[in-house]
């Protein structure tokens, strides 16, 4: 690889946008760097320091050319799908020596490294929940890596720490990434994940006195843990072993998982196998041991979207030797089924068969074609029914998002007949924990401005209201959020679609006209809901740069049901961007910001939503971040789970998908700027070495391409920078170090790149 050279230089002034500079060839630019003709008035302008450039040079292999449904596909950068090849390794290294010096390297990154730090070190606490004679709930003093699980006998007895990830490893990458108790809370399963990789390593733990049973369960991904009723084992999904790596940094795919049962004390070698489905590599299986312990409930399903439901009988106490006799309910890919309670064999359901913002159904598996069924709660004409749970014998505990809103409810098991509604402000129900055989459920509220509230109510005392057990409060020296407003506001779409979004900011007296700057951040995709919570980079942009912060709910997620699905996703995924770019259209005419300063962000699905974004309009933004992205669109399904993608992107082995990705796909859509006004904004890609959700590769490739335009363009000044963290994944399960480390280096970029004032620093 050749050496590259980064020289510093001053930024010619945004408003000069219109100036050509220099005429060398790319060659030229290469090994000097570009040369800029300085404008007359340049000392008069806001001229930061930023350093122009020169990009790594990456190989070129233009001989990896295909054919692909009679489209003529060159992928030059195919080599960089290699994580381990020396090649690859240079090319990550050469371009962390550029943007860790580029972020880290200014006055301002310590400063707002410290400053961050402050602002996030307040104590956290999640939901707590009963199980047995204990009650357990995450904490998190402030700065700890890792949240630790805490045991208590009574609510107001003494906190025992139970389980804590942080002596697990020194630099705080082992997570807890998942836990399931026993029914009677003897012993707690849970999953440990290393440096953010989506394999989990299961350990068995016991309640009372905090040791643990010395088998490990290892290859297990994408699975839950449903014990049997009896407390003697579970059952978990795994996959076979498999050639090389299973750490996180592979790429292989991910197929053939079965379900297996494993006995408490006993070796992983022991366990026994209960459900495959060998025709069928992709399917993967969850499974739930009904609340009655005599049924096993499989939902089975090769994407993300859509399953099917089988079960098998079980026979408390009856050891478990041998493969189950799985039965079909559900054998079609229509919708989505999830097992809430049941009464004998008829079976509570959550649903979106045929009631597209979800019901309640009971599935007799007595009976169980689709004419048999009965609706306990039927479809609402708005609002999406987001989850049931049933508590209290006969309680359902219902959750409803209103317009990106949540309501809680409660309603009659039996009835299906409306019992009460939880007052909550505007937010999001984050967390819940309750059992049909308690009466006391824990609830946990968050929004934008607020943390952490967390709820405890008792069934048993009706006229008792709703307690506060917990409230999280911000320490940041001088930020009251009151001075603050959340505002929510209803946009057009290109097509007309009204797209709402909320707006948070500093209030100011009516009237006031003030663009500021803005970060915008968006996902849409995947049946997923961006509701109202508190980021504490959005609260660092807000605070230090006066700034506003944007949630556009754009199509593509669950916010209105299937229909919003359905609207953002396979053909319809155009829709997608557009929402996002009509989205920043608003907030400049509305003048909330303006272009120059509008920074978006976006990570997984959302890292797609923002490489398709500058790709379209490069016009519309400031500044870009695009975290752990989707990129290659053409290619997405190869690696890890991705073929469980194909309800959101499609099938790019069929033609339709394929030209559709095609038109789209941020790898395939780069534009040389041809002018100024298709200069890229300032672009950081960010990625994870251990990320095998969405393979680095996507970030890799991508960067690479943007860079490769750039070097074309003599408009390109703003720069295009890619991040690669090791020892980080996706994002679940990061230590807090990691996470502000990640935070001031996108704080810095936008300080940096947007020009920002500091208010408050
Ligand atoms: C997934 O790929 C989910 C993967 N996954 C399972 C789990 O299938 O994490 C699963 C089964 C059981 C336990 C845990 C898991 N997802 C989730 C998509 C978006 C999502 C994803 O991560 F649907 F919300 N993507 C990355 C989609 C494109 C980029």
């Amino acid at each position: 690889m050749r050496k590259f050279i980064v020289r510093f230089m001053r930024k010619k002034p945004r408003l000069e946008k219109n100036i050509v500079q220099k005429n060398i060839s790319a060659e030229v630019n290469n090994m000097l760097g570009p040369k800029v003709d300085h404008p007359s008035d340049f000392s008069t302008a806001r001229v930061p320091e930023i350093p122009q450039i020169v990009y790594p040079e990456a190989r070129r292999d233009v001989m990896m050319e295909e054919m692909v449904h009679d489209y003529r596909i060159r992928d030059v950068y195919r080599w960089l799908e290699d994580p381990d090849s020396p090649e690859t390794q240079r090319f990550i290294n050469a371009q962390n020596a550029i943007s860790k010096p580029f972020l880290e390297k200014t006055q301002d990154w310590g400063a707002i490294h410290g400053k961050l730090t402050k602002l996030w070190d307040y104590p956290k606490y999640g939901c707590p929940a009963r199980h047995g004679k204990f009650y357990y709930f995450f904490k998190n003093t402030g700065l700890q890596n890792q949240s630790v699980l805490m045991q208590q006998e009574t609510l107001d007895g003494p906190e025992v720490e139970f389980l804590d990830p942080n002596i697990l490893a020194a630099d705080g990458t082992t997570a807890l990434a998942q836990k399931t108790f026993s029914e009677n809370g003897a012993y707690m399963a849970y999953g440990l994940s290393e440096q953010g990789s989506d394999w989990i390593k299961i350990r068995i733990r016991k309640a009372a006195d905090r040791t643990d049973f010395p088998e490990i369960l290892e290859k297990v991904k994408f699975s839950n843990i449903s014990w049997t009723k009896d407390n003697k084992g579970f059952f978990y999904g795994r996959y076979p072993n498999q050639q090389g790596k299973t750490d996180g940094s592979e790429t292989k795919q991910n197929e053939f998982q079965k379900l297996y049962y494993h006995r408490v004390g006993q070796s992983q070698e022991d366990d026994t196998l209960v459900a495959e489905f060998p025709e069928n590599p992709s399917w993967r299986i969850l499974s739930d041991v009904s609340d009655c312990g005599k049924y096993l409930i499989l939902s089975v399903s090769p994407t993300t979207r859509d399953n099917m439901v089988y079960y098998a009988n079980l026979e408390p106490g009856k050891d478990i030797t041998d493969k189950l006799d799985v039965k079909p309910i559900v054998d079609k890919l229509e919708a989505d089924y999830e097992y809430i309670t049941n009464e004998g064999s008829k079976m509570y359901m959550h649903t979106n068969k045929g009631a597209p913002n979800y019901r309640v159904v009971v599935i007799d598996f007595a009976s169980p074609a689709e004419d048999n069924w009965t609706t306990v709660i039927p479809e609402h004409n708005k609002d999406v029914l987001e989850w049931a749970m049933c508590v209290h014998q006969n309680k359902l505990v219902v959750c409803y998002n209103r317009d990106v809103k949540h309501i809680l409810q409660s309603y009659e098991l039996h009835t299906g007949k409306i019992t009460g509604q939880f007052g909550l402000d505007i937010g999001t129900v984050n967390g819940v924990s309750g059992k049909r055989k308690y009466s006391e459920i824990f609830y946990s509220f968050s929004s934008f401005l607020t943390p952490g509230i967390i709820y405890r109510y008792d069934f048993a005392k009706p006229a008792e209201k709703p307690k506060i057990l917990r409230e999280t409060l911000l320490n940041l020296e001088g930020f009251n959020r009151d001075d603050y407003s959340v505002e929510q506001v209803f946009y057009e779409s290109k097509d007309e679609t009204r797209i709402p979004m909320f707006i948070i900011r500093r209030k100011r007296a009516e009237d006031t006209v003030d663009p500021r700057p803005c970060l915008m951040y968006g996902y849409g995709g995947f049946n997923y809901s961006l509701m109202p919570s508190l980021s504490n980079t959005g609260i660092m942009f807000m605070d230090t740069f006066d700034g506003v912060l944007a949630y556009p709910n754009i199509r593509g997620g669950g916010e209105y049901g299937t229909e919003w699905h359905n609207g953002g996703r396979l053909l319809n995924k155009q829709n997608v961007f557009d929402d996002f770019q009509a989205a920043a259209e608003y907030l400049t005419k509305h003048k909330y910001t303006t272009k120059e300063r509008l920074a978006i962000q976006g990570a997984s699905n959302g890292g797609l939503l923002v490489g398709a974004c500058i790709n379209q309009r490069p016009d519309l933004f400031g500044a870009a971040i695009a975290q752990v992205g989707v990129m290659d669109m053409l290619r997405f399904n190869k690696f890890t789970i991705g073929h469980a993608w194909q309800t959101d992107y499609g099938n790019p082995g069929e033609r339709q998908a394929f030209a559709n990705l095609y038109k789209y796909s941020p790898l395939h859509n780069i534009q040389i700027p041809l002018n100024p006004n298709q200069e890229y904004p300032s672009t950081l890609i960010i990625t994870g070495d251990h990320d095998d959700r969405v393979s680095p590769l996507h970030s890799l490739k991508f960067a690479a391409a943007l860079q490769e335009a750039a070097r074309h363009s003599e408009y390109q000044l703003n720069p295009i920078l890619l991040r690669v963290y090791t020892k980080a994944g996706h994002g679940a399960g990061k230590p807090t170090k990691m996470r502000i480390k990640e935070a001031t280096d996108i704080i810095t970029f936008l300080r940096k790149t947007l020009e920002l004032d500091r208010i408050n620093l």
